[in-house]
């Protein structure tokens, strides 16, 4: 075993950078070429290697120091064959040598003084590192920069460097987009420079000149005025030089943000001089997943009960008025539920081809029957089922619909694409009534379970409902919806079909009416149904029996052992 030193490698004409995270501490074992530190001047974020494998003995920086080549970063223990020891700086910046060769600076192209002469801005010397990314464009044509001011952002997977304007000036064009490779010598945009884009201005950002051999790229070439093509250079550190209000994180913090799908811009960085580490990032994306808070593009696409200005739609705007002119109001947000629900409704209610047939059923004999199963369940619990446990009308209405459905079955199906999906379950969505607005939990496997059962389940999902107390699970999977406003009262309405179910029925209360038998008329019990249907998968006759079929089984269920 023996032990080394790793020190800062050759970092191009950088004074002094800040250390702002340690990736390693004592006793971690890293392998060759792993990062241990990373350092960060105003314009430039890099990691430091390891020039072996070995463990960390002692770490001989601390967040926020100053640094500079040669600086001694930490000690290594190293494994006997491996065991070079590592003198100082010059060995050290030569295992390091894609890291520092990233901060090198190109050698000053010449460059004509010209009043407002078109400027070609180029990739510098970037080193060794060949096709680095653009992951940050920060200026658009027309904006108007100053000498140094970071253009883009590019990054490799040990360093991101932010490449500055030539000169001041007036972007003409960007010639990158973000998620480009780039390479030396490739253009990054025009540049119309102000009458003082002169030589001057321009050699002296390009003036940091390195031992590195300086590559012979397009920027190099002659001037041919009006066309000045101009080096474009990582600077050296300036102080005072403007920095763009971005986002500072190390490659390996980016990459690790853009692995999640976070947006960096976002993310509110802890560390110093607020740099975000990857603790913020893990912080960030715990508080979105437990809905804590929210990213603008969620934000942006969050459900809007409103659903927004029309605009979308190529409508009009919505009148905007001020109500309080008229007289006093209040205003009050709307609840969670009705926000989504709403939002999902004016979506099916703009999205599907509805049209509502209207019909009478004869429950009559049925309502009877229903109030002395009641009556006989109160006495005897028969069954099994509690005394308690009440049958409701609703519950013949679903199996009544069941009945219809299986007659029917393409009002048990749901659009796919150019496809109908034809469904061989039956699951009932019932509207509930809340507090918090309009819910739709679902009786499952209708088909197979009794009256008694129907009615017990809607009993305690409606519960539930109420209580804000039911799981995603009971309010999904189902075919087909029935809306009853017959505890409350009203003929007819035209509900909104729960997509991608592709009907559903409205049903209002029942009423006592002369109903015509061919030789006088007789006192029926009348329930009023509207049925909601999607005309891309069904037609009006096919709704028009649907509505016949279910009249007739309410009328008298026996229909459904025929
Ligand atoms: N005709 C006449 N009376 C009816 C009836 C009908 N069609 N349907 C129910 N009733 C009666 C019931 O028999 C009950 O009477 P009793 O109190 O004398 O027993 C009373 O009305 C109340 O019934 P209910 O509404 O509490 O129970 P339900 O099983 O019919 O409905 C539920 C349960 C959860 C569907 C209902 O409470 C509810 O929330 N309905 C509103 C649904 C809704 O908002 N739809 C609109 C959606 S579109 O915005």
């Amino acid at each position: 075993m023996t032990t080394i030193e790793i020190h800062v490698p050759d970092i191009g004409d950088f004074d002094e950078v800040t250390v702002i995270e340690l990736m390693v501490k004592v006793g971690d074992t890293v392998r060759a070429e792993q990062s241990l530190i990373t350092v960060e001047s105003d314009k430039a974020s890099m990691e430091i290697p390891s020039s072996s494998a070995g463990v960390v003995k002692e770490v001989k920086v601390a967040l926020g120091d100053k640094v500079k080549q040669g600086s001694l970063v930490l000690l290594l223990e190293v494994a006997g064959a491996a065991a070079v020891p590592v003198p100082g700086p010059a060995a050290a910046a030569a295992v390091a040598a894609p890291v520092a060769a990233a901060m090198v600076a190109a050698a000053p192209a010449p460059v004509a003084a010209a009043a407002s002469a078109v400027v070609e801005m180029r990739v510098p010397d970037i080193g060794d590192f060949k096709d680095v990314t653009v992951i940050e464009i920060l200026v658009k044509p027309g904006d108007t920069v100053a000498a140094e001011q970071s253009l883009i952002t590019v990054e490799s997977d040990k360093a991101s460097m932010e490449i500055p304007a030539p000169a001041a000036g007036v972007i003409q064009s960007l010639a990158v987009k973000l998620g480009d490779k780039v390479n030396i010598g490739d253009l990054v945009g025009m540049l119309l420079g102000a009458a003082s884009a002169s030589a001057a201005p321009v050699a002296a950002v390009a003036a940091p000149v390195s031992a590195a051999p300086v590559a012979a790229a397009p920027a190099s070439a002659p001037a041919v005025a009006p066309v000045v093509s101009a080096a474009v250079v990582v600077p050296a550190h300036t102080p005072g030089a403007s920095v763009l209000a971005m986002p500072h994180a190390s490659p390996s913090v980016r990459k690790f943000a853009r692995e999640l799908g976070v947006p960096l811009e976002e993310v509110k960085g802890q560390g110093p001089k607020g740099r975000i580490t990857q603790g913020d990032v893990q912080a960030f994306t715990k508080s979105v997943m437990a809905g804590a808070a929210q990213t603008k593009a969620q934000a942006a696409n969050a459900p809007k009960a409103s659903g927004g200005d029309g605009a979308a739609l190529g409508l009009i705007p919505w009148p905007k008025v001020d109500f309080a002119k008229f007289g006093p109001i209040e205003r009050k947000d709307m609840s969670r539920i009705k926000k989504i629900s709403g939002a999902n409704l004016l979506r099916n209610a703009v999205l599907i081809p509805a049209v509502t047939n209207h019909d009478d059923a004869d429950i009559t004999d049925l309502e009877a029957f229903r109030i002395s199963t009641n009556l006989e369940n109160e006495k005897t619990a028969k069954n099994g089922i509690n005394a308690s446990v009440k049958v409701t009308m609703l519950a013949f209405l679903i199996k009544a619909c069941v009945a219809a459905l299986k007659k029917y079955p393409e009002f048990n199906s749901s659009l796919d694409g150019d496809a109908i999906v034809y469904k061989n379950y039956w699951h009932i969505g019932f509207a509930a009534d809340t507090p918090n607005g309009l819910m739709v939990p679902v009786i499952k496997d209708a088909d197979k379970k009794g009256i008694f059962q129907i009615s017990q389940e809607m009993g305690e999902l409606a519960k539930k409902a109420r209580d804000g107390k039911l799981s995603p699970a009971e309010m999904s999977g189902a075919t087909f919806t029935i809306s009853s406003l017959g505890g409350i009262g009203g003929r007819y309405f035209t509900p909104i079909i729960n997509a991608p179910e592709v009907a559903i029925l409205g049903v209002c209360r029942s009423t006592m009416e002369p109903i015509w038998d061919g030789k006088a008329f007789q006192p029926r019990l009348t329930l009023p149904l509207s049925l909601t249907w999607d005309h891309r998968v069904i037609d009006g006759a096919a709704a028009a029996r649907f509505n016949v079929y279910l009249g007739q089984i309410l009328a008298d269920f026996r229909r459904v052992l025929l």
